[in-house]
């Protein structure tokens, strides 16, 4: 063990935990809201686990004030959360929806008035389904605009409230689901679509970014990109070439283009030599470059091993979307790498290897390569937690990963990372994408079932009372 004394949190650390409006919000349909592609996504058979959605979630439309009264108590100073594009626009563009502008003003409000700093995702996976059926969402260039028009309106409405925004969350991971994995909408598998669906979706960021620069000058803007920091299976040299592509193929890829504009040489040539490559158009480099983001997002679960991986070897499989540990399948892209268990390191239920050093190592990679600050947008451990006899949700395990990962930020900060803030990922449970509502991360419990919403209680978790304490500490008390 190193005895190093590390760095304080410095003072106006944004503490604060994260949310996104498909996971909590419910309201499906309310005051003029169109269909989300995951409103008909959820409703296919075998697309979610048990066939679980988010037409009610944690009802957060309709007790999102009970939801800020306890954001309060905590002494939460920033809360993520995120606006739904087919709430504003229902039919993704055309005339903005007052009834869904509305609701975020009234939240907006909320927070300000308890003291808490709204930090707004301008969209995380829930696109209109209308411009799905139209023209294939991310798939044609035309969403470049249309995400552009709906920046602007959010914008233009709460650019004078809101300092900080986000523009798309982890691009990276919707993206490897919706087609390299089959497992987000559209859920098809195709390398060429993955790479020009990535394409449109840095020039939506570019475009929001710019914008902002005009109708929010005072206001902070910058992606959030979920980083799995890539080791060496060994020191092999071939798996120390695995681990670097995959870090070029599975980090590189965005946060380059993200940061500098540019994609990075090595993954570039690899995929114009297999055909793969995105078709650019003239003024995207430059659109690209100009865009400059005010920091880096940072969502962090987990770090992952690499090994080399033959022409002929496994490719993009799956993933535990149960909780049944150990049921995570070998990942990989032939000819570069392959993923492969840490033996060092013990997992959750889900696989996810818990590495707090692996959170340190991604704020300096991100730093060094980067040097822009960053602001952790999630962070968290999902677990089957259980209401107790005693009416309480003991989550010692939560608070034990949570205070390692908060360690960690502190050795980065000592380490030369600018850290602005950490937004546990999550402020009350909510509904996993593909696991539903027994993968737990809330510091709120949310009584409801995959299928039945119960009451929807409130409970604070023994999680709610430590993290109230660090953050009037101001991360002295861990
Ligand atoms: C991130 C997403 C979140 C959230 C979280 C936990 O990838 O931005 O929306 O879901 O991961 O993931 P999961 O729900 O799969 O456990």
């Amino acid at each position: 063990m190193h005895h190093r004394q590390l760095a304080p949190f410095p003072e106006g650390f944004l503490w604060g935990a994260a949310s996104a409006a498909y996971q909590i919000e419910g309201g499906w349909n309310a005051d003029g809201k169109g269909p989300s592609v995951w409103d008909v996504f959820s409703k296919q058979p075998g697309r979610t686990y048990q066939g679980s959605n988010g037409d009610v979630a944690v009802d957060h439309y309709h007790r999102y004030q009970e939801d800020v009264a306890l954001m309060a108590e905590m002494g939460l100073m920033a809360y993520r959360f995120s606006i739904s594009w087919p709430r504003i626009f229902p039919q993704g563009r055309g005339e903005a929806n007052e009834g869904g502008l509305a609701f975020y003003e009234r939240l907006i409000d909320a927070l300000l008035a308890h003291g808490i700093e709204p930090v707004v995702t301008l969209y995380h996976w829930d696109a209109p389904q209308a411009l799905m059926d139209e023209y294939g969402a991310w798939e044609s260039r035309r969403i470049v605009d249309d995400f552009e028009h709906y920046c602007r309106a959010l914008f233009t409405r709460f650019g004078a409230k809101v300092r900080y925004w986000i523009t798309l969350n982890e691009q990276n991971i919707d993206t490897t689901r919706s087609f390299l994995l089959a497992k987000h909408p559209p859920a098809v598998r195709d390398r060429q679509r993955f790479y020009q669906a990535n394409h449109h979706a840095f020039l939506a960021n570019a475009r929001a970014i710019r914008a902002f620069r005009q109708l929010v000058p005072g206001g902070k803007i910058g992606p959030t990109f979920c980083y799995c920091p890539a080791y060496a299976a060994s020191s092999r040299p071939q798996d120390v070439v695995a681990a670097e592509s995959a870090e070029e193929f599975t980090n590189h890829w965005w946060l380059d283009v993200y940061a500098t504009g540019r994609y990075p040489a090595s993954a570039w040539a690899w995929l114009v030599e297999h055909g793969q490559a995105p078709r650019i158009e003239g003024g995207d480099a430059e659109l690209l470059a100009e865009a400059k983001p005010d920091f880096l997002g940072i969502n962090y679960y987990y770090s992952q091993v690499f090994e080399d991986n033959a022409l002929d070897g496994v490719g993009e499989t799956d993933f535990n979307t149960s909780g049944q540990k150990g049921s995570t399948p070998v990942n990989g892209v032939p000819g570069l790498y392959k993923t492969t268990a840490n033996p060092h390191l013990p997992t959750s239920n889900w696989d996810w290897a818990i590495d707090p050093d692996g959170l340190r190592i991604t704020l300096r990679r991100v730093t060094s390569r980067y040097n822009l600050p960053v602001l952790i947008t999630e962070n968290g451990l999902g677990e089957f937690d259980q209401l107790s006899d005693d009416g309480k949700v003991h989550d010692g395990y939560r608070i034990d990963y949570l205070r390692h990962h908060l360690l960690a930020c502190q050795q980065a900060i000592s380490d030369g990372t600018k850290l602005m803030g950490y937004c546990a990922w999550s402020f009350t449970d909510l509904l996993s994408w593909l696991n539903g509502y027994q993968k737990r991360y809330g510091f709120v419990y949310v009584n409801r079932t995959e299928t039945d919403p119960l009451d929807l209680a409130r409970i604070r978790k023994d999680s709610f009372y430590w993290y109230r304490d660090v953050i009037a500490s101001n991360g002295r008390k861990l």
